[in-house]
């Protein structure tokens, strides 16, 4: 039975991506970070937490990712664990730089001191495009990042391409646009409108304040995406892909759509409030995902309305307390 080993696995991706790698009969390993409160309930909500073996360690800790390496006796590491929120980077850059950067170099040092046959999957991002210089976004773009965690993706783009070249290293980077669910985090925007537009309905919240609703982004479903990073471990070679849907939507129209699925107008529950703009924006993002679809041949099966949709019917039951996810509880 072949193995994995997934940082980042109490997260968003983590979850999803532990799900496919179970159902296809994976051996499957999460590293998970110790922290004082429960971080399982997205492997709960999937109904597989007692399936999965999981390692204490941290991305900053070289000797517990050399651990977790070795008890897992993995053939694939998928490297999903990252400070992973924007606004948080400007506040905690040496934090985020120490994980989302220097951790990708701690975990493909685990791999070759341990195994370098051992695959690898870096999760990298549409924010290293930042300041687009290209208007829609393909693997020969320019980088050019925008936040302090942009800058530590990079970092760790690079290193996971230099792994390739130097070691002859089996790595991969995903170039992931922004993908959601029903399991994204509550800070993340479209969650925090999903999770608004259901509140008001049900009458325990009146107001949504948000940030820059003009910002663009090419938003697609998590589960569609977890696909995509397996099937680049499953070629013969690493190489570097864009994951994307191709279209580009304003958190405005996206507010539309979540709030319009409850039978509401969003524009009469917006608050702009200037708390949530960011030093640096990045006001547009838009993926061309043809390599993906021609090597991989990988699609992207949900839309934004289906992906809205989705999310605000898992929010609605949430709210009125059908559904427990148990971090969730406010
Ligand atoms: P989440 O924020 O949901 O999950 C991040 C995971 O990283 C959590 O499991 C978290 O653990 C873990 N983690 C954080 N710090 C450490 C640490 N120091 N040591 C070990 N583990 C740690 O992110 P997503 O699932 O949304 O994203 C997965 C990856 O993909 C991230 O690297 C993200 O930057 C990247 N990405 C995400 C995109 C998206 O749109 N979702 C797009 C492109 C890239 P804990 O639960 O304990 O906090
Ligand atoms: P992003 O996602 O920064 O693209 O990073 P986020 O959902 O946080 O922001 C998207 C856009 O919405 C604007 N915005 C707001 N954002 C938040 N969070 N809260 C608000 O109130 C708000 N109002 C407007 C933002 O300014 C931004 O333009 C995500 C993360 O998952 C990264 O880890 C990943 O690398 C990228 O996607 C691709």
């Amino acid at each position: 039975m072949k193995s994995a080993l997934i940082t980042g696995i109490t997260g968003q991706d983590g979850a999803y991506l532990a799900q496919l790698l179970l159902n296809k009969g994976y051996e499957v390993y999460g590293v998970i970070a110790r922290r004082s409160t429960d971080t399982l309930w997205r492997l709960n909500y999937l109904g597989i937490k007692e399936q999965v073996n999981l390692i204490e360690g941290d991305m900053s800790d070289l000797s517990s990712l050399i651990r977790a390496v070795q008890i897992s006796n993995a053939s694939e590491v998928y490297n999903l664990a990252a400070q992973s929120f924007v606004g948080t980077s400007w506040e905690q850059p040496i934090l985020t730089a120490n994980v989302t950067g220097v951790g990708v170099v701690n975990l493909l040092e685990a791999i070759r001191l341990t195994d370098p046959t051992i695959r690898y999957y870096q999760a990298s991002t549409s924010e290293m495009f930042g300041l687009v210089q290209e208007p829609i976004q393909s693997e020969t773009t320019p980088f050019y990042p925008r936040s302090p965690y942009g800058v530590a993706k990079l970092y760790g783009h690079w290193i996971t391409v230099n792994y390739r070249e130097s070691f002859n290293m089996h790595t991969s980077s995903g170039i992931l646009f922004n993908h959601e669910s029903p399991l994204r985090g509550i800070e993340f925007v479209t969650r925090k409108v999903t999770d608004a537009a259901a509140r008001i309905k049900l009458g325990v919240q009146d107001k949504l304040h948000l940030g820059n609703i003009d910002a663009k982004r090419d938003w697609g479903f998590a589960g569609d995406y977890v696909e995509a990073m397996w099937l680049m471990l499953q070629q013969d070679q690493g190489d570097d892909y864009v994951v994307a849907t191709g279209k580009t939507t304003t958190v405005r129209d996206m507010c539309e759509i979540a709030f319009k699925h409850v039978g509401l107008n969003y524009i009469d529950h917006i608050v702009i409030d200037p708390q949530f703009y960011r030093p640096a924006e990045v006001d547009l993002l838009l993926g061309n995902p043809t390599k993906a679809m021609k090597q991989l041949n990988w699609e992207p099966k949900t839309n934004l309305e289906q992906l809205i949709t989705m999310m605000v019917d898992a929010d609605m039951k949430r709210v009125k307390g059908e559904v427990q996810i148990l971090a969730e509880v406010q």
